[in-house]
């Protein structure tokens, strides 16, 4: 049966490319820093980033959390927005592994914070109070439909935790989305930032793997909790090997990724029974609503037809990738259009 998963970008699979760099990677014990191959990732990394330096973490996850590691400490909070990643989805790492509190501040529907809500979130220095030791954002956001944030939005927002010497960060998980729907070099995005974590394991389409940018002195800072939370790892060549493809051969190609999810979301619109707003649509991310029918039964017929996405809930989330092409879009568009049909 033809199988089309539109769950997420994570579930793409490397490239032949990819798998015979992996076969053929020069590789050593990185815990001595002897993996030739991983060294040259994660100059790549810290060279495409406009920063010093990187270091290969093995998820977006560990990636957030061994920044937050490195910049907070116990009794310290974090800013992050209230639809972040972070925040929702890391099953509270910061606070459960090192004793960092959220100080939620609200995400518009672009996952823009504005400057003035973070101004005021920041906490002065007095006995009762947590330290704010980090700002975060996300690029592009998830939540918020996979918007990309501008050079200029984020600076507004640097230009606050620089006034206030916090550290900034930015879950660039999608990062390279971004760049590619704004046309903009991806140091430009990053420029203002003290740290970044990309994920290789998404658009880039590698088996896994992501790295957290920085200054020399904070990847030295980031490699020691690395090492903690057990995330020191060998010959990490074999990773890297597809990393570096990635980086050189991924990245343009996210736009037919974007094109495609234009495709989803065109086609979405004209089914009976579901409200999206396909001019809202900038990256691979297509949200919308299942307004008629019940969700999860509509989710269970299109899975039976191969189609794999949705949720038993009103507000779904399809992800196009590598490995969809855009008459597997057309193919998933008539699934779904002929699931929702007993609901018209
Ligand atoms: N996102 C996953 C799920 O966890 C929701 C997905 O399918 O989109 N930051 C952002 C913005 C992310 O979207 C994700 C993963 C991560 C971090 C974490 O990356 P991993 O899954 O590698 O830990």
């Amino acid at each position: 049966m033809r199988e089309v998963d539109l769950r997420s970008d994570t579930v793409s699979l490397p490239s032949p490319e990819m798998r015979k760099a992996m076969y053929e990677a020069e590789l050593g014990d990185d815990v001595y820093s002897e993996d030739p191959t991983l060294n040259r990732l994660e100059a790549m990394a810290a060279h495409v980033m406009g920063k010093e330096a990187a270091v290969l973490v093995a998820s977006g996850t560990m990636g957030n959390l061994i920044s937050i590691l490195t910049h907070a400490q116990r009794g310290d909070e974090i800013i992050v927005g209230d639809k972040s990643h972070i925040f929702r989805n890391e099953a509270g790492g910061a606070s459960a592994l090192g004793g960092v509190a959220y100080n939620t501040v609200r995400n518009d529907e672009h996952g823009m914070i504005d400057p003035d809500h973070i101004e005021e979130a920041i906490k002065p220095p007095n006995v009762h109070f947590t330290r704010t030791a980090m700002i975060a954002i996300e690029n592009t956001h998830n939540m918020c439909g996979g918007s990309p944030l501008g050079s200029d939005e984020t600076a507004s927002i640097a230009a606050v935790a620089k006034r206030h010497d916090i550290p900034f960060h930015i879950d660039g998980a999608r990062i390279f989305n971004a760049a590619v729907a704004l046309e903009t070099p991806v140091a430009e995005l990053v420029k203002h930032a003290d740290s970044i974590s990309f994920c290789l394991s998404k658009g880039l389409a590698c088996p896994i793997g992501s790295l957290v940018v920085g200054n020399e002195e904070f990847i030295e800072g980031a490699r020691k909790w690395r090492k903690m939370v057990g995330g020191g790892m060998r010959q990490a060549g074999v990773i890297a090997a597809a990393g570096i493809i990635a980086l050189e051969d991924m990245v343009e190609r996210l736009a037919e990724d974007h094109a495609n999810a234009r495709r989803l979301a065109n086609g979405l619109s004209r089914i009976p029974g579901i409200s999206i707003d396909p001019e809202g649509l900038p990256t691979n991310l297509v949200f919308f609503n299942v307004d008629r029918g019940d969700p999860a039964n509509i989710m269970r017929e299109m899975n039976k037809l191969g189609v794999k996405g949705g949720s038993p809930s009103r507000r779904w989330r399809l992800v196009t990738h590598y490995g969809i092409t855009a008459d597997d879009v057309d193919y998933s568009l008539e699934v779904i259009a002929s699931a929702m049909r007993g609901y018209e």
